[in-house]
């Protein structure tokens, strides 16, 4: 190999390490929970892969996919009810992907579709 193509590489590798690493470390520092709404009347909240039951509190991304155009996803915390503290992460008709940042404050909260929250709800708690 000529000399001036190894050091090209090498210098290639050490950028592409050095974006590896931020993104791992950006992940470190904010878990990602992945909401799931419908195709059915369906709805998760899940870190990991498992369903969110207590979460300490502080900012996490949020990616949530809406996959039906009658649901949507909206994360609030019912206790303490002040201040409010409710978003609707995707609206009703839409469909496809939503990420957000948020921090979630420690509380009873509820991740559900406010059009039939009887049926698609998961409870949660923030701890300190
Ligand atoms: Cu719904």
């Amino acid at each position: 190999m000529h000399r001036k193509h190894a050091a090209v590489i090498a210098i290639c590798m050490a950028g592409a390490l050095a974006v590896a690493g931020s993104a791992f470390s950006g992940r470190a520092s904010t878990p990602t929970l992945k909401g799931v709404v419908g195709p059915g009347y369906s709805i998760s909240l899940k870190l990991g892969g498992k369903k969110v039951k207590t979460l300490r509190a502080g900012t996490y991304k949020i990616v949530v996919s809406d996959k039906s155009s009658f649901h949507n996803f909206t994360l609030e915390r019912e206790h303490p009810s002040k201040p409010k503290l409710e978003k609707h992460v995707s609206g009703v008709s839409f469909t496809g992907t939503k990420t957000l940042t948020w921090t979630l404050k420690p509380g009873s909260w509820r991740a559900y579709c406010s059009v039939h929250e009887a049926l698609m709800h998961q409870d949660f708690k923030i701890t300190r």
